[in-house]
C-alpha cells in the first residue's frame, strides 16, 4: 500500500482505491469498477481546474456505467501532479466549499498520468491510441502561443523547437499535429479536439493556430499542400468550442491537513472548489462522446453568447477585483468584493460590458450577475487576488479590451474597463515596491520591468504596454483606449485606487 512518510516514526496511509473503501460514509467515492474503464480522453494540462471540472463530469458518467471514457492526464510542464496522484492510483479529493459548509468527494476518472518533458513518446503514443477519441485542453491562455494580434507566435522558441523536432514536441501544437499525422498515416480517424480554456471562440481559435502551425510544418517538410497535415487539420478534424466555469483556488497546506483529518488518510493534492459548475459545449463529436448532457452539461450549436457573457462578466470582474484588490491591500476576492468602492466599481463595470453582449441570445444578465455576486462573496474559498492577477497580458484582451473597443464603437466611454487596464499596469509597477517582487507573474515580466525602469511619462508607458501586449492592435479605437487608460494610470500612480474611483464618481 502506498504511504506518506511524515516523520521518522509515523507513516500515514495514502488515499488509493483500496483505502477509499474505508473512508467515512459522508465522503462520496467512485462506485464503478475501474478495471473496466478504458482510456478514451487524453487531457492536456491536468491542473486543479481540470480536476474540479471536467474530471468530475467524467466521473459522473463513469458512475452511471459508461466505460469508454477514462482520462489519461498529461502535464506539459511539471511532474508535480503526476508525483502527487500516481501513488494514489490517480484518486484525489474534491472539496466543494461554500460559506460555512464543505462537501468531500473522491474522483476516480483519471486513470493514468504522463509528464510530457520526461517522455514525449509516451504522450504521442496515448494520443495515437485508436481508443483516444477526444483530446481536451486546459493549458492556460499563454500556452496557445499567440503573437500580439492573435496569430501564432512563430518566433517563440518552443514553436521553433517543435517545427525542427516533430517527434519530440514540447507544445500542445506539436503534440496534436504529430499525433494527428500519425493517426492519419495509420488509417485511424482523428480525435476531436475540445478546448476548455478561457479564450474567445476557443475551439475555432485553436483550430486556426494549429492549422497555421501545420502549414509551417508542411512547408518545412516540403510536403505538397494536398498531401500535408495542414489540410487534414483544417478540414477533417472537429474543434468544438466550449465555455467552462468553476472557481478553483490554489490548494494550501492548511487545506491538505484539513482534508487528511476528514479522510483519515493522506491526499497529497486535494482540490478546492465552489458548488457552482457550468460547462457549455458545441455538440460536434464525430468519434462520439460521453453522455455529458445527463450530468448538467449544456450541449449547444453555438457557444459564443455563453462564452462572451462568462469572459466579460465573470472573468472581466475577476481581473478588476484582482488588480484593484491588490492595490487596495485585499488578499482574497471575497474581502475585496466586500469593499464598498470595489463592489460599486464591479457593478458599474458590468453596466458597461453588458450592452456589448449578443442580443436576442436569451442571456439573462441580471440573474447571471446576481449569482456572480454571491459566488464572489463565498468566504470559504479564500480565492487569492494574486492568483487571478497572473498572466494579465494574456487575459485582458478577451476580458476587458474587446468590450472596451465595442463600447467605443457604440459611442460610449469605457471608463471602468480602461481603469482595469490601468490597474493591471499599476499592479505590475507596484511589484518590488508596495507589492512583493514575485507576487504574481506575467509572460511579459522581463520587457515590462525594462519598460518601467525607464521612468517614462504615463502616456508613453501606456503606449509601450499596449504595443508589448498587442492590446487593440490595428483597431481604430486604440488611441482613445490609451488616452482613457492614461488618465486612470495618472491617478493610480499618484496614490491609492480611491483617487481613481473618485474620477469615476463612485
Ligand atoms: C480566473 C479564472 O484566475 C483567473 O483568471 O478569472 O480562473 C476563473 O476563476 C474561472 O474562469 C472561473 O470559471
Amino acid at each position: 500500500m502506498s504511504s506518506v512518510q511524515t516523520s521518522p516514526t509515523t507513516t500515514i496511509k495514502r488515499l488509493s482505491w483500496k483505502t477509499a473503501r474505508a473512508l467515512p460514509a459522508s465522503i462520496a467515492t467512485p462506485s464503478y469498477d475501474r478495471s473496466r474503464v478504458v482510456p478514451g480522453i487524453v487531457h492536456l494540462g491536468v491542473g486543479a481546474f481540470h480536476r474540479a471540472h471536467q474530471a468530475a463530469y467524467v466521473d459522473d458518467c463513469l458512475a452511471a456505467g459508461e466505460t469508454g471514457w477514462g482520462i489519461t492526464g498529461v502535464s506539459l510542464r511539471s511532474a508535480d501532479t503526476r508525483d502527487a496522484l500516481t501513488p494514489q492510483d490517480g484518486l484525489y479529493t474534491l472539496a466543494i466549499r461554500s460559506s460555512g459548509q464543505e462537501k468531500l468527494r473522491v474522483i476516480g476518472s483519471i486513470g493514468s498520468m504522463l509528464v510530457a518533458p520526461e517522455d514525449p513518446s509516451a504522450v504521442l503514443a496515448a494520443l495515437t491510441d485508436p481508443r483516444s477519441r477526444i483530446v481536451t485542453l486546459t493549458i492556460t491562455e499563454k500556452a496557445y502561443l499567440r503573437a500580439a494580434g492573435g496569430g501564432l507566435d512563430v518566433a517563440h522558441p518552443d514553436i521553433v523547437h517543435d517545427l525542427a523536432n516533430p517527434e519530440l514536441p514540447k507544445t500542445a501544437h506539436g503534440f496534436l499535429t504529430e499525433s494527428l499525422a500519425r493517426r492519419r498515416a495509420a488509417g485511424v480517424p482523428p480525435f476531436t479536439v475540445l478546448c476548455c480554456d478561457n479564450l474567445p471562440a476557443n475551439g475555432a481559435t485553436l483550430h486556426r493556430l494549429l492549422t497555421e502551425f501545420a502549414e509551417l510544418r508542411d512547408a518545412r517538410l516540403d510536403v505538397k499542400s494536398d498531401a500535408g497535415i495542414a489540410g487534414h487539420i483544417a478540414h477533417q478534424v472537429a474543434f468544438p468550442s466550449s465555455m467552462v466555469d468553476r472557481i478553483v483556488p490554489a490548494t494550501t497546506d492548511t487545506d491538505r491537513s484539513r482534508i487528511a483529518e476528514e479522510l483519515g488518510v493522506e491526499d497529497a493534492w486535494p482540490v478546492m472548489t465552489e458548488p457552482f459548475c457550468q460547462w457549455v459545449i458545441e455538440d460536434n463529436f464525430p468519434q462520439g462522446r460521453p453522455a455529458w448532457e445527463q450530468f448538467g452539461v449544456t450541449m449547444v450549436s453555438d457557444v459564443r453568447p455563453f462564452e462572451d457573457m462568462k469572459l466579460r462578466l465573470l472573468n472581466g470582474a475577476h481581473s478588476a477585483i484582482a488588480y484593484l484588490g491588490l492595490l487596495g491591500g485585499h488578499v482574497t476576492v471575497d474581502r475585496a468584493f466586500a469593499d464598498p468602492a470595489i463592489r460599486a466599481f464591479v457593478d458599474a463595470l458590468w453596466a458597461e460590458a453588458i450592452p456589448t453582449l449578443p442580443r436576442n441570445a436569451g442571456l439573462d444578465t441580471a440573474s447571471y450577475t446576481a449569482e456572480l455576486a454571491e459566488r464572489f462573496s463565498n468566504t470559504a474559498l479564500a480565492h487569492r487576488t494574486a492568483q487571478i492577477a497572473n498572466d494579465g497580458s494574456q487575459k485582458l484582451p478577451q476580458r476587458i479590451v474587446a468590450s472596451a473597443l465595442e463600447c467605443l464603437e457604440a459611442g460610449t466611454r469605457p471608463e471602468h474597463l480602461t481603469l482595469v487596464i490601468a490597474a493591471w499596469i499599476a499592479a505590475c509597477e507596484a511589484r518590488g515596491k508596495t507589492l512583493p517582487e514575485s507576487h504574481f507573474a506575467d509572460p511579459l515580466d522581463v520587457p515590462l520591468a525594462a519598460l518601467f525602469g525607464r521612468g517614462l511619462p504615463t502616456g508613453e508607458t501606456v503606449e509601450s504596454v499596449f504595443d508589448l501586449a498587442g492590446f487593440a492592435k490595428g483597431e481604430p479605437g486604440r488611441g482613445k483606449l490609451m488616452d482613457l487608460t492614461t488618465a486612470h494610470l495618472e491617478q493610480l500612480r499618484r496614490g491609492r485606487p480611491a483617487a481613481a474611483f473618485a474620477t469615476l464618481r463612485i
